[in-house]
């Protein structure tokens, strides 16, 4: 016996479309399900989308042999840029397969390690510039996140440098990239409309991709004319040779994944690292135990790639932040067959079911009462490692099965990195006021998050 998915009332043919919070999609999806429950439906002129916010139902759909990634609609407007790179490949396509053989190996422990030198450089780009501000001018958190994890993307992926922290403007492929974005999920919201409408904004759209592409074709030719040693992800592609098929990746497959890495790489871990700074600032016991962890660990000198292994209460902190604010609040998947989920609501083949993580991970059934509170305790390894037994898949921040996150390893990393080497050289203050908001892209932010940071010491 099944019974009908719960939904919000709604008008004919535009359906939800009205309900939902312009700026922010996902305050309405929270809504939704706070007053529908763990499971409802929305449709949307042309398509229509289950949602689902427990624990429970995530788990079930996390079954790769019943459910696979479907790229959702704002998805498929990046693939306008991107095509069938790693992030916006559909199931099945060739492409995903051989990428991911290629670059699964570069992506490893090893090679991530070998990467901590210019991660190193860009934080210290960092450090020196809040230095130079000054105690008492306003660090703007997410912008100046925004330009390390960029910086560290494009340095370490493709030995490019951005030099974000010595220009005030930004570089033209990165304000391409960000327009690029934000119209990739306008399109995927718009109502329809005869074209001529959006004519002008669909010519700046294809310029943009035209820049990316351009940016990305130059980075590629460049090193085939002039090889180097380095040992990043550009040479694993350029020379990797897919061991299940013996085929190379194509040079629009390198572009489509070169873009792909700054896409899916600068946002997802600068909104990691400013909800970090955030949630530590507001709660001091956390801050101080945070920073007695680095005095100990790394003492008055130089972070090195050894000290970041070491460092479990910043690595509770930074899961306990995704887990309260996954920078990636909703991902989609679809059932390969007609089925039926949570015991009685019946679900077609190729539905979209998007998981809500930015509910589904405060679950008081598996956190408890204070579900949305902010205790990195419960995100220590032993605690994390029984929650995730008892209660599996609760914590999704980085995806699922063989679609997860390839970069976790490479942002773990960098985010422990700069986190200790922040800790280590600051003290930092919340402004005065701050009301706290989101600020949604693709991913999400804290929005205008401003703080002042004063040396400690002397800079190390
Ligand atoms: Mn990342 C996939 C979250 C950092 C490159 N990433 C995903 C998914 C989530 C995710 C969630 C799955 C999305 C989906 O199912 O539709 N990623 C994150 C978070 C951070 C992050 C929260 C940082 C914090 N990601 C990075 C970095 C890179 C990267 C850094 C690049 C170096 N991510 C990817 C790629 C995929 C992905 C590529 C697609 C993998 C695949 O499907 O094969």
């Amino acid at each position: 016996e099944t019974v009908p998915i719960p939904e919000p009332a709604g008008l004919p043919l535009l359906g939800h479309a009205l309900s939902m919070d312009k700026s922010s999609p996902l305050k309405s999806m929270v809504k939704f399900a706070d007053e529908m429950g763990p499971i409802y439906r929305l449709r949307f002129p042309g398509r229509q989308v289950i949602f689902i916010s427990s624990q429970e139902l995530v788990n079930e759909v996390s079954d790769e042999r019943r459910f696979r990634k479907n790229a959702n609609a704002t998805l498929t407007e990046v693939r306008n840029g991107v095509h069938d790179g790693l992030f916006t490949a559909r199931y099945g396509e060739e492409n995903w397969g051989i990428a991911h053989r290629v670059l699964m190996p570069a992506f490893g422990p090893l090679p991530i390690r070998t990467m901590f030198e210019e991660m190193h450089d860009i934080a210290t780009q960092l450090a020196l510039k809040w230095a130079r501000y000054g105690p008492d001018n306003y660090i703007q958190v997410t912008d100046d996140f925004t330009r390390l994890a960029l910086d560290t993307i494009a340095l370490c992926s493709m030995g490019y440098r951005f030099n974000s922290y010595y220009s005030p403007t930004m570089h033209p492929f990165i304000q391409a990239m960000g327009d690029f974005l934000s119209e990739s999920m306008a399109r995927a919201n718009r109502v329809p409309m005869p074209g001529v409408i959006y004519h002008s904004r669909d010519s700046k759209y294809h310029a943009d991709i035209e820049i990316l592409r351009t940016t990305a074709r130059g980075v590629l030719e460049e090193r085939r004319r002039r090889p180097s040693d380095r040992k990043d992800l550009l040479t694993a592609m350029l020379d990797g040779v897919d061991p299940q098929t013996g085929r190379k990746m194509t040079d629009e497959s390198i572009m489509d994944n070169l873009i792909t890495f700054l896409v899916a790489g600068h946002e997802t871990t600068s909104g990691m690292l400013s909800f970090a700074f955030y949630q530590l600032m507001t709660h001091p016991d956390e801050y101080r135990k945070a920073q007695e962890e680095v005095d100990s660990v790394v003492g008055k000198g130089v972070i090195t790639v050894d000290h970041v292994s070491k460092l479990p209460r910043i690595a509770a902190i930074l899961r306990e932040t995704l887990r309260i604010n996954a920078t990636i609040p909703v991902y989609t998947v679809s059932s390969i067959e007609d089925t039926v989920i949570g015991g009685k609501y019946a679900v077609k083949k190729d539905e979209n079911i998007a998981l809500l993580l930015a509910k589904s991970q405060v679950d008081p059934t598996v956190f408890g009462p204070d579900a949305t509170e902010f205790k990195p305790e419960r995100m220590l390894d032993a605690n994390f490692e029984r929650l995730s037994r008892e209660f599996p898949n609760n914590w999704k921040a980085f995806g699922n099965g063989t679609r997860a996150c390839i970069g976790r390893p490479f942002a773990w990393q960098e985010a422990l990195l700069v986190m200790a080497m922040l800790l280590q050289n600051f003290d930092f203050e919340l402004e005065g006021g701050y009301q706290f908001d989101i600020h949604q892209t693709i991913t999400i932010k804290p929005k205008g998050l401003r703080m002042k940071a004063r040396l400690r010491d002397g800079l190390t």
